[in-house]
């Protein structure tokens, strides 16, 4: 678990499958759900959260499109 939003508490982090599904991050402490981004393919695999760029805040990546016949591609996007 990493702390997506900087506030001290970890975070969670779930890919949903299926058309239309989002990448959503909780407050693990409280459930509460803060970000979410759209998933541009079916399926996610690979869901990491890291300084993948190291500017010194996070970003969210993942690989779309595991469970739908198209190309699998790799998104990254701004934690916050
Ligand atoms: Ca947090
Ligand atoms: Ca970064
Ligand atoms: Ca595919």
């Amino acid at each position: 678990m990493a702390d997506v939003d900087g506030d001290g508490t970890p975070d969670i982090l779930y890919g949903e499958e299926g058309t239309s599904g989002q990448i959503r991050v909780l407050e693990a402490a409280t459930g509460t759900e803060f970000i979410s981004f759209d998933n541009p393919g079916d399926g996610v695999t690979s869901l990491v959260v890291a300084d993948l760029n190291q500017d010194g805040s996070y970003e969210i990546g993942w690989g779309a499109g595991d469970s739908d016949s198209g190309p699998n591609n790799w998104y990254i996007v701004d934690a916050r």
